[in-house]
């Protein structure tokens, strides 16, 4: 179809969540195909230099980047924004995506989520267990005592659930799915919020439809999503 939008790349990356979530927040239709990263051939590499996932197929337009194609999807389809209507929540807002996108992305889920899950399993390499032990004894205290000095008593970030919400959640959860255990005396703030983050509909859909596809083969993650959205 004409206007027909495809996210590539597969829900278990936090970053095709990111969008995938914004697209289920905002009752945009779409298909995905989850491609796996580390895998792409010439042609992925033509739609995403980086050879990186997600990529937003729209009609004829296509652009990668969860960021780029997160804004490009609230400036398509502005109903029910995860981008506050207030400048200074917006700019939070953009911070905490880029602070969950690349600090946490670097220090988190590739320290636990690549080295636990990824290389074993996809790469068949194993684990470098004093990245994780880096991970799991500095960068991530760091991390949570700043989100923790950051958090609201109630409700999240920036007023509304936001961009910076979902990009923080979506990211976290990969860690859980890493074996990792978050301190919820230390870290109060952390967990109710996370707690209230994966209670919102949307957040619990696609964590799901992630550990539905965990520990699966790669072939049959295509069917597994499918029947997942045509529910
Ligand atoms: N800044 C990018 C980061 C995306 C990203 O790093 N995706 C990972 C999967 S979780 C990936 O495709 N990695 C493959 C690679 O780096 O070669 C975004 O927000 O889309």
């Amino acid at each position: 179809m004409k206007d027909e939008i495809t996210i590539i790349g597969t829900p278990i990356s936090p970053y095709v969540r990111k969008v995938l979530a914004i697209l289920d927040i905002k009752g945009v239709p779409f298909r995905c195909v989850p491609q796996i990263p580390f895998t792409g051939d010439a042609d992925f590499t033509r739609i995403s230099p980086l050879r990186r996932i997600p990529v937003l197929k729209h009609g004829d337009f296509t652009i990668p980047d969860s960021s780029v194609i997160a804004q490009y999807l609230e400036e398509k389809f502005p109903e029910n924004p995860v981008y506050p209507s207030d400048v200074e929540a917006r700019a939070r807002a953009r911070w905490f995506e880029e602070y969950a996108d690349d600090h946490m992305g670097r220090n988190v889920l590739f320290p636990l989520f690549f080295q636990r899950r990824v290389r074993p399993v996809v790469l068949k390499e194993p684990t470098d267990e004093a990245v994780v032990a880096k991970a799991i004894n500095e960068d991530l205290p760091e991390i949570l005592d700043y989100l923790e000095s950051q958090l609201p008593d109630e409700g999240y970030l920036c007023g509304p659930l936001s961009v910076g919400d979902i990009a923080i959640g979506s990211l976290m959860r990969n860690a859980f799915w890493a074996d990792w255990t978050l301190d919820a005396t230390r870290w109060p703030g952390v967990a109710a919020y996370l707690g209230r983050l994966y209670r919102e509909p949307t957040m619990a859909k696609l964590n799901s439809l992630a550990e539905s596809m965990l520990g699966r083969s790669p072939k049959d993650h295509p069917a597994i999503v499918d029947e997942f959205f045509a529910a």
